[in-house]
């Protein structure tokens, strides 16, 4: 099995920790996404979206961060994605939360038209508007992470056991990292994230973001917390 994958992109994070976690068999491959090599064949033709993560098994090929998450937890028949109907409906449902409004406000609202050119808007008053609406419905979805999903009493997204939608989002959620996002006003959301951070492979894992980071130290962003 093969991972097409960037050590920063954020999609590519969650699968990463997941094989890193449970040291499973699947070989990695870099798809330079700074030299648009996602954009030509033959990445283009392995995954038309143009986009990373993409997962090989044999002649079958995935793309979506979050089904390769479900069918890497269902092939090797990881505990991190429960059998069991309810607690598996409450891992989808968290997925799916992380994946559309939380990340359409945070990722596509806020953080990506500061960081890539094909997200910046067309004038300065477009571009302001847009982050301005992204910061404020980000930060209303993470009040709700903090007080309803997670709350004082869980340590982790679905309870107390970490589960799949847990690689999902903290890595979806560290993305802030690169615009210097400070979660320290949702206690529950800092206290979740520590508790991802002791995980054995989180550093390597994430040692490309943390660079990435240093690299735009001194850029200015409009982020949660300022
Ligand atoms: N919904 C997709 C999103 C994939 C995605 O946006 N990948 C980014 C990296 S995090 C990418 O390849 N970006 C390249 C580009 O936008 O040109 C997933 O979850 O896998």
């Amino acid at each position: 099995m093969k991972l097409y994958m960037h050590p920063i992109s954020t999609s590519s994070r969650p699968v990463r920790l997941l094989i890193a976690e449970n040291n499973l068999d699947v070989e990695e491959q870099v798809v330079d996404l700074m030299t648009g090599e996602h954009t030509q064949d033959p990445y283009a033709a392995i995954n038309p979206n143009k986009l990373v993560p993409t997962l090989e098994d044999g002649d079958f090929r995935l793309t979506e961060s979050s089904a390769i998450l479900k069918y890497l937890a269902d092939k090797f028949e990881l505990r991190s994605y429960p059998k069991d109907l309810q607690k598996r409906a409450r891992v989808n449902e968290r997925m799916d939360w992380f994946n559309t409004q939380f990340s359409r406000e945070f990722s596509y609202g806020l953080i990506y038209p500061q960081l890539f050119p094909h997200h910046k808007r067309p004038s300065d008053a477009v571009q302001a508007a847009t982050l301005a609406w992204g910061k404020e419905r980000a930060a209303a979805w993470l009040k709700v992470l903090d007080k309803d999903i997670i709350g004082p009493n869980q340590q982790y997204l679905c309870g107390n056991e970490i589960t799949i939608a847990d690689y999902f989002g903290a890595c979806l959620i560290t993305l802030g990292k690169l615009t210097r996002c400070d979660f320290s006003a949702y206690p529950n959301v800092s206290r979740w994230l520590a508790n991802m951070e002791q995980l054995d492979t989180w550093d390597s894992v994430n040692e490309a973001l943390d660079g990435f980071a240093a690299q735009l130290k001194d850029q200015p962003f409009v982020a949660i917390g300022d």
